[in-house]
């Protein structure tokens, strides 16, 4: 290429990042709604510096490399501040780390370690207070560094900036600084909140405390979750200071203006480099995001000395992490479908170096986020990965969607077993229907047909179902019925006695009630109760398999949803293929002819079953009640009837002496059970 046609293309390259970081600018400062991640931000600035660097005819006065900083908003006040507010050199690495301080000795003529002070970097709203006479008049943002906004009726409202200084000593006039910062905690349930009004969420915590901070209605800034952090020194007037930015901090808490329980006085640069591996650790446990530490020059005659360059002191300087979000295109969407069942979309992504790794794939939480955040494949795309959390894709860069982006479609199909896949109009999941025959939710699924209070196979645990179904033995529950002591025995740690045993608990569970095993399916929102009352009320499994919404809508506790769910399960050919087998299998219960709930003599009234009866187990109990109309709970409230008590009862029975409610023996229950209406008589013998 010439030389004038290079000149040419670098201009045009300068406009357009002029454009792109201006329109960046308007998002980021005005609106608190950046699109893009702080890394790529910096990216572009960093190319416009080096363009307008090679071309120094092209620089105008209006670039945005002339300028740090946002301009203030409309609608505040500016403030100037005496003392302009600096921003800190940044260090991405220990060769920079190390650089910084060698000059840091060289221009104060020092040969061996200087005393730092290392602090984490706060990735909020930068801010400065002017307490005058200890008393707080002045607050404002950091603006372009030389005015910002006035935002002191908003700062009043932050519970952790003082209205007035505690103690004594403070400067006539005393400019603390420090950092606004919203807690992860809050600010996740800030989005929440959001969401559910269907208005606009923030991008991170650190957008969300700029927002909130610069709302024109202090009202609106109360209620959010807001803290301050100081770490430096505005103007000074009327007073001294402590010679060291340490005793600074010491004497600031004593203040009452909180400073971070993180401060360290450090020995060298080597002592701030421990510092940072320190911080990186704690950084996932932190209720607050930080994006590095900062290292400070201790004593404050030396940062005087280093003075300053352009609009940030040679005194201190900011070690960053590895940024934690980045962009990067969205290729494809896998579905993974998890043991519930549950499909997740998982992104695939081209791969980019965020959080201190390379990430290639990340969640995209479910269809309706998908829909939410309105991503298309072959999107540009901002992922998150911090810490050890999945990353996650946060959002699309819609400004630089490509023409040929095709919007991702939930499959009909169960990707893992062909099941049909359905996701109920408002709910934000989809699932897989295959219930018992999918893989993916075969372990699972098996685990809780067998365990206790399902079909009670003692003995088939975790490991052993783990095994099993890695093993290719188990497939699906009715697998199970068909098991050998040869292929048992095969397995790890299991002897030939385990093996019999496993074996004779599965011969004992075939024999069983219909509902636990409707509860030991699995369906879907069909717990014991629900099961329970679906069996008293058809009697057969047959009549309920081809029951329709509205017959399955008459039983007691089951509504449409639960209604759906049972259809749903029912209706899939692999899970009606499933329970043939376990009938051909030996699997039996005993059917009836169904009773229809009505009211019956103990409507409305709940009990509560504690101890061990001697003339029938728990389950007969609670279906001879259930059979008169009553409801029986896990847990005594001031709401139950009475709490039944059987032998060497529970503490539910300390409960119902607590709270009043009468308890009934054994011998009372009986009665009550032969004579429903005798209810009133049986409950004053048994006042507690
Ligand atoms: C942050 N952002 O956490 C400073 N900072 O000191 C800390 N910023 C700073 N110190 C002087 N911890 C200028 C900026």
């Amino acid at each position: 290429m010439s030389a004038t046609a290079e000149r040419e293309r670098a201009r045009r390259r300068i406009e357009a990042l002029r454009r792109e970081i201006r329109h960046h600018d308007y998002l980021y400062y005005v609106l608190d709604q950046p699109e893009i991640p702080d890394a790529e931000y910096d990216r572009l600035m960093e190319e416009l510096r080096a363009l307008e660097a090679k071309y120094p005819e092209f620089v105008t006065p209006d670039s945005p490399t002339r300028r740090v900083g946002g301009q203030p908003a409309a609608g505040f006040r500016t403030v100037r501040h005496e003392v302009p507010m600096l921003s800190l050199e940044n260090a991405f690495s220990e060769a920079d780390v190390r650089a910084w301080d060698q000059r840091v000795r060289d221009r104060l003529g020092v040969a061996g370690p200087v005393d730092y002070t290392a602090e984490p970097k706060f990735d909020g709203l930068a801010v400065t207070l002017i307490y005058e006479d200890g008393v707080f008049t002045v607050g404002a943002t950091r603006g372009d560094g030389i005015e910002g906004e006035d935002v002191t009726a908003n700062l009043r409202t932050i519970r952790s900036v003082p209205l007035r200084l505690h103690g004594s000593g403070w400067p006539q006039v005393l400019e603390a600084r420090g950092e606004v910062v919203m807690p992860r905690a809050g600010f996740e349930a800030l989005n929440r909140r959001a969401r559910e009004r269907g208005e606009k969420t923030f991008v991170n915590p650190r957008n969300a405390a700029a927002g909130s901070l610069r709302q024109l209605d202090p009202r609106v800034t109360a209620e959010r979750p807001l803290e301050v952090y100081f770490y430096a020194v505005g103007k000074v007037e009327g007073g001294e200071l402590p010679a060291t930015h340490y005793e600074t901090m010491l004497r600031f808490r004593e203040w009452g203006l909180r400073v971070t329980e993180h401060l360290r006085r450090v020995d060298g640069i080597d002592g701030c480099l421990r510092f940072h591996d320190e911080m990186l650790r704690l950084r996932p446990e932190l209720p607050y995001d930080i994006d590095g530490v900062v290292y400070k020059v201790d004593r404050i005659d030396w940062q005087q000395r280093l003075g300053f360059v352009s609009r940030a002191p040679r005194w201190a300087i900011a070690h960053k992490f590895p940024a934690q979000e980045e962009i990067t295109r969205l290729r494809d969407v896998e579905w993974q479908v998890g043991r519930t069942g549950a499909l997740t979309p998982v992104a695939i992504l081209e791969p980019v170096f965020v959080g201190g790794a390379t990430v290639s794939r990340a969640t995209l939480h479910n269809m309706d986020e998908i829909e939410r955040k309105d991503i298309h494949i072959g999107d540009w795309v901002i992922v998150r990965r911090a810490g050890d959390v999945i990353p996650e894709v946060v959002s699309v860069v819609a400004s630089r969607r490509p023409p040929d982006v095709r919007p991702i479609l939930l499959p009909k199909k169960c990707p893992v077993c062909g099941s049909a896949v359905v996701r109920p109009p408002g709910e934000a999941i989809a699932r897989c229907t295959g219930g018992l025959y999918c893989p993916a939710q075969r372990k699972n699924a098996i685990l809780h047909f067998a365990s206790r209070r399902a079909m009670d196979i003692d003995g088939l645990g975790e490991k052993l179902v783990d095994q099993l179904v890695d093993k290719g033995l188990v497939k699906d529950v009715a697998d199970l019925y068909h098991l050998t002591h040869e292929q048992l025995i095969s397995l790890e740690r299991m002897g030939d006695k385990s093996a019999q045993n496993l074996l004779e608990a599965i011969e004992r569970s075939k024999e069983t009630t219909l509902a636990r095993f409707l509860y030991a399916l699995g369906i879907r929102e069909v717990g014991e109760a629900t099961a329970r009352a679906l069996a008293d009320h058809f009697g057969s499994l047959e009549r309920i398999m081809h029951a329709s919404r509205e017959e399955l809508e008459e039983v007691p506790d089951v509504g449409p949803v639960v209604a759906e769910h049972i259809v749903e399960f029912f209706r899939e050919p692999h899970n009606r293929e499933v329970i043939q087998r376990l009938i051909e299998a030996g699997v039996r219960w005993e059917e009836h002819e169904g009773r229809p709930s009505g009211p019956g003599p103990l409507d409305g009234r709940t009990f509560v079953l504690t101890g061990a009866l001697q003339h029938m187990t728990r389950e007969e109990a609670r279906e001879r009640l259930a059979a008169l109309g009553a409801r029986v709970s896990g847990s005594v409230s001031r709401r139950t009837t009475a709490v039944i008590v059987g032998e060497n009862p529970g503490s539910k029975l300390a409960k119902a002496e607590r709270l009043g409610v009468p308890v009934l023996d054994e011998q009372a229950f009986l009665a009550l059970l032969a004579h429903p209406e005798r209810l009133n008589e049986l409950l004053e013998e048994g006042e507690s």
